[in-house]
């Protein structure tokens, strides 16, 4: 089992896609264990993208992630790193394919309306800053039928 970071991005939030989006993550059988809606300060944004601070586009790319408010999210399941970076899509919507998120939703590089976590290491990184304590390990009845 593997647990991921999701982040429903401002983007996502304006255009009422909230719950869709999130539900697609759901759907596939993964488990939420985490989630909040919240305005992301400056100090968590600059974490969490801290692998791209030296690149042209982290000003932009903070500024748009702490314009409004986001869902983010912890799930759950067996590859569910993997399972969510695919329902995801490529990270310019122009390039990502039809029947990920931003296949059928996104147009743009920046707007791309959700995040997960690329790596395990990743991962964890993201979960701790973005989750203290939060995170509830329950079980689903019904887990015989999903993961077997
Ligand atoms: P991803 O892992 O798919 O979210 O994408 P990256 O980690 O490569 O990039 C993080 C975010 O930076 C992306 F969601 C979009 C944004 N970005 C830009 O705004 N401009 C760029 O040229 C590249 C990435």
């Amino acid at each position: 089992m593997q647990t991921t970071l999701i982040i429903i991005k401002p983007d996502a939030v304006q255009r009422g896609l909230t719950g869709e989006l999130l539900s697609r993550y759901e759907r596939k059988g993964l488990q939420i264990v985490a989630a909040k809606f919240i305005q992301v300060s400056e100090e968590i944004a600059s974490k969490h993208y801290a692998e791209h601070k030296e690149k042209p586009f982290f000003g932009e790319l903070i500024g748009f992630i702490t314009a409004a408010p986001v869902m983010v999210a912890a799930v759950r399941g067996p590859e569910a790193i993997a399972i969510c970076r695919k329902i995801n899509g490529a990270t310019n919507g122009v390039e990502a394919d039809p029947g990920t998120i931003r296949g059928d939703y996104a147009v743009s590089k920046q707007l791309n309306l959700v995040h997960a976590s690329d790596s395990p290491e990743s991962a964890e990184r993201e979960l701790a800053l973005w989750f203290n304590g939060e995170i509830i390990d329950w079980s689903r009845q019904n887990e015989r039928w999903i993961t077997g």
